[in-house]
């Protein structure tokens, strides 16, 4: 049976929901219809039913009865996603975790914490003086810990401690059939199996409805240090990146960005630029620990550049990066594509994808910014000729020549799903396959992200 679409989802099926969750909580009509557009506005769906379980055994009720039912389900955190993989786009029924927000007491000898998907990566964050969540990105303060393991969240401190995944030490989740799947001890040894925590993070709610995690804290940043420095262009900001990443032993992260974004930054929000004169690209640099202000100026030498050491001083310097995925949202609804080249090739795809795009639509807005020590690039555009596949197909097919990847921090979700052969061999796909049909036989979780 293919799963029930928008509308479909019977009467007396709702009064299960409702059973469950309380009335409070299956929202319909008007109350439903913010779950169902991205932070961008450029995914729309709708839905028949939003509904907001408070804790695991109410994911399970709910699970159960949507695959009995066959109703396909979209499981959603903060809904800060960029791919369009958190919203009912084929009229699925949403299942928020947004209430499912215990975050448990901090083991200060692990270093470690519990905390359900509906906790913002934030909340982890302060839930203890000395330590950190490894993991900061822009919208950590709506971005939930379900949906930053769902797709395996990277953002600004990759460099130093990885994605989502690699803070990961143990998970619960719901099956789609209703099964609780709990391992949550947080050994660091532990070789007891198939590691399907991992296999979860990245899965963009297509296996399970990820309900809680066990993460991995680290320490937090001592006497952090940001830097500022101009460049010519996408070559010197690599060569400075790498000199930081081998010299300055501190580093948390290495962040690109361009004048034209600036621009749209200056113009649209206000924001004052941080070197006079402009240059054309600009390397944000941080970093913490003994030395950090002198190894960071070692890199810069004799560059422009602008140093924050206090932190309000630090909070500005990073706005100019932080609001970046803002920009081109000023003059369109841009469309976000986020991929990665392995790192010596970063600099080729920096300087390669605007024109590359450029002759696909010749009057698109591309904002280019990103993650340099990763080989990480956002290439925001805001087309001009109609959004049929055609920058996709350019900047991904320079992306595939460069042996990079097409999603590298935020999913496939619904934006990239047709392009995903360019990158990921035909048994590849068949055993991604064989793992879903697996782990969700009814075929009712996300059935539109991700290849069946
Ligand atoms: C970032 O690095 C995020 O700021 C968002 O990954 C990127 O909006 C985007 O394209
Ligand atoms: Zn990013």
């Amino acid at each position: 049976m293919s799963p029930t679409t928008a509308g479909n989802v019977p009467p007396a099926l709702l009064r299960e929901f409702a059973a469950v969750v309380g009335d409070a909580h299956v929202l319909t009509g008007d109350a439903s219809a913010g779950y169902a557009v991205d932070w961008t506005g450029g995914f729309t769906g709708q839905t028949p039913a939003v509904l907001r379980p408070r804790d695991t055994g109410q994911v399970a009720a709910l699970l159960a009865l949507c695959a009995d039912a066959g109703v396909a389900v979209v499981p959603q955190g903060g809904n800060t996603g960029l791919v369009g993989g958190g919203v009912p786009l084929h009229g699925e029924v949403v299942l928020s975790v947004a209430r499912l927000d215990r975050l448990g007491p901090v083991d200060a000898d692990a270093r470690q914490v519990s905390a359900g998907a509906g906790v913002s990566l934030q909340q982890v964050s302060d839930a203890h003086t000395g330590l950190d969540l490894g993991v900061f990105i822009a919208s950590r303060h709506s971005a939930t810990v379900g949906g930053a393991v769902a797709t395996n969240a990277g953002g600004l401190r990759v460099l130093r401690h990885g994605p989502m995944r690699a803070q990961l030490r143990g998970i619960e989740a719901v099956l789609s059939d209703g099964t609780v799947l709990s391992h949550m001890s947080g050994l660091v040894k532990d070789n007891t199996g198939y590691d399907y925590p991992s296999l979860l993070a990245g899965s963009e709610g297509t296996l399970a409805v990820i309900t809680a995690a066990r993460l991995q804290l680290v320490a937090r940043m001592a006497d952090p240090v940001t830097v500022i420095v101009g460049a010519d262009g996408p070559g010197e900001v690599h060569a400075l990146a790498q000199h930081a990443v081998r010299e300055v032993s501190g580093l948390t992260s290495a962040e690109f960005f361009t004048q034209e974004g600036l621009d749209l930054l200056a113009t649209h929000a206000g924001l004052v630029p941080p070197l006079r004169p402009p240059t054309p690209s600009y390397l944000l640099l941080e970093a913490a620990g003994p030395g950090a202000a002198e190894e960071l100026a070692a890199v810069a030498a004799d560059r422009p550049a602008a140093v924050g050491t206090g932190a309000a001083e630090r909070a500005r310097l990073w706005a100019y990066r932080e609001r970046h995925p803002e920009a081109a949202g000023f003059v369109g609804v841009p469309l976000k594509l986020d991929v990665s080249v392995p790192t010596s090739r970063w600099a080729r795809l920096a300087s390669g994808v605007v024109p590359a795009t450029a002759a696909a639509d010749p009057g698109a807005r591309v904002i280019i910014y990103g993650h340099v020590a990763d080989g990480n690039l956002h290439v925001n555009v805001v087309p001009a000729a109609p959004a049929d596949g055609r920058h996709q197909d350019a900047v991904f097919s320079l992306v595939a020549s460069l042996g990079g990847s097409i999603s590298a921090e935020h999913g496939i979700g619904a934006l990239k799903a047709r392009w995903l052969p360019l990158v990921r061999s035909a048994a590849e796909l068949d055993l991604f396959a064989r793992i879903r049909s697996a782990l969700d036989p009814a075929g009712v979780l996300n059935p539109h992200v991700l290849p069946r």
